[in-house]
């Protein structure tokens, strides 16, 4: 049986990545942090308790942080692929905490390299989850020869792990593969990334709890995909004979504005009627245009997008819609607005 170990399961990526690696018959490890409130809602349906017999899916402290716990944890399993999955990876909040999102996630892919080549696992397998933001003002579309010009702390963080698993690959052998990948989401995004705080903000609306959405830069573009999809290009890198960086994304790109357009649409509201602006949102330096090129993926990994744009919104409407109800027979208050 193989054994994965994925920092970030408690995340959106985490959580579907953790779903397909069980189907798959993986024994899978997961690293999660030590919270004063309940971090695990998006795996609580397949965690099972570790004293069951056939037990699949098993749970550990850890840190990014703490290079002494992923040494512990990476020599007590030897597992045969990592998913680095684990980042403060919120890009505005990024400009409030730039040293710790360094530390998190830049050199937080060092510590977990270092324990794996300290630990001589030389047939482990890495995934470091890399991301579009790197291209940042780069015009489109973006592929992997495109130059990085990253616009967040959280942007150069990534660069900054982006080459140190190319440097580990290249100075060390290690199987070390980037996955760049856009923007995707889901009904388990964070409800601070837009997509999200747009779908849970217009169901919300729609039953009536909640009047107002405030965004910032409407003019922004995005290639918006669906997580579910492209977890299974992560795990198709590691079954590839050498590590390789790959672009993943759907090749279209949309604005904040028709994000608002298709999810107040979908209940049949007009998004101008709610949307306001709060300039808080606005990033000191903006990502203004991301388009992925992914035919690398296609031709090498056999890897395509299976859901549009308008499907991913309907999917998530629906899920907010449902929730939105359940909170208004649940007697909830109104919205507060978080920071993001
Ligand atoms: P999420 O923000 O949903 O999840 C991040 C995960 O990292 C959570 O499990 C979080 O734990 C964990 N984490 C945060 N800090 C630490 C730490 N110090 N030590 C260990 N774990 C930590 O992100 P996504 O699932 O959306 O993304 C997964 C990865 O892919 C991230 O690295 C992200 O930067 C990257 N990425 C995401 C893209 C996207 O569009 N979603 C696109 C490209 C790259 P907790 O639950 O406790 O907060
Ligand atoms: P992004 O995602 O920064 O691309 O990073 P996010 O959804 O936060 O922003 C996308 C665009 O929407 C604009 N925007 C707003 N964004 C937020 N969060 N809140 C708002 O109110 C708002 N109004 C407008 C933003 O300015 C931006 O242009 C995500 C994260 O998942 C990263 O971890 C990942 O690496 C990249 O995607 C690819």
């Amino acid at each position: 049986m193989k054994k994965a170990f994925i920092t970030g399961i408690t995340g959106q990526d985490g959580s579907y990545l953790a779903e397909l690696l069980l189907e798959k018959g993986y024994e899978v490890h997961g690293m999660v942090r030590r919270s004063s409130s309940f971090n695990t809602q998006r795996i609580d349906h397949i965690y099972q308790d570790p004293h069951t017999p056939g037990c699949r899916l098993f749970l550990h402290y850890g840190d990014l942080n703490d290079s002494s716990s992923l040494n512990l944890l990476l020599k007590k399993l030897r597992p045969d692929e990592i998913y680095n999955l684990g980042a403060q990876s919120h890009v505005r909040v990024s400009f409030d905490v730039p040293e710790y999102t360094g530390e998190v996630t830049g050199l937080g892919a060092t510590r977990l390299l270092e324990a794996v080549r300290e630990l001589n696992l030389a047939d482990t397998r890495i995934y470091q989850a890399s991301s579009s933001e790197m291209f940042g003002a780069s015009p489109p579309p973006q592929n992997e020869a495109t130059p990085f010009y990253p616009r967040s702390p959280y942007g150069c963080a990534k660069v900054y792990a982006y080459w140190i698993g190319v440097n580990y690959r290249e100075a060390y052998g290690l199987h070390v593969s980037n996955g760049i990948l856009f923007n995707h989401e889901s009904p388990r995004r964070g409800e601070t990334f837009v997509t999200r705080k747009v779908t849970r903000a217009a169901s919300r609306i729609k039953v009536g709890l909640q009047q107002k959405l405030y965004l910032g830069n409407l003019d922004a573009k995005r290639d918006w995909g669906y997580a579910k999809d492209y977890v299974e290009a992560m795990w198709l890198m590691l079954q590839q004979p050498r590590g390789d960086d790959y672009v993943v994304a759907t090749g279209e790109a949309h604005s904040v504005r028709e994000l608002c357009e298709a999810a107040f649409g979908h209940v049949g509201l007009d998004y101008r009627q709610h949307v306001e602006i709060d300039p808080r949102y606005y990033r000191p330096t903006e990502v203004d245009h991301l388009l992925g090129d992914a035919s690398k993926a296609t031709r090498q990994l056999g890897w395509k997008p299976r859901t549009s744009f308008a499907e991913l919104i309907r999917l998530m409407m629906e899920s907010d819609v449902a929730l939105a109800e359940r909170e208004l027979r649940a007697g909830a208050g109104p919205a507060v607005s978080r920071h993001g």
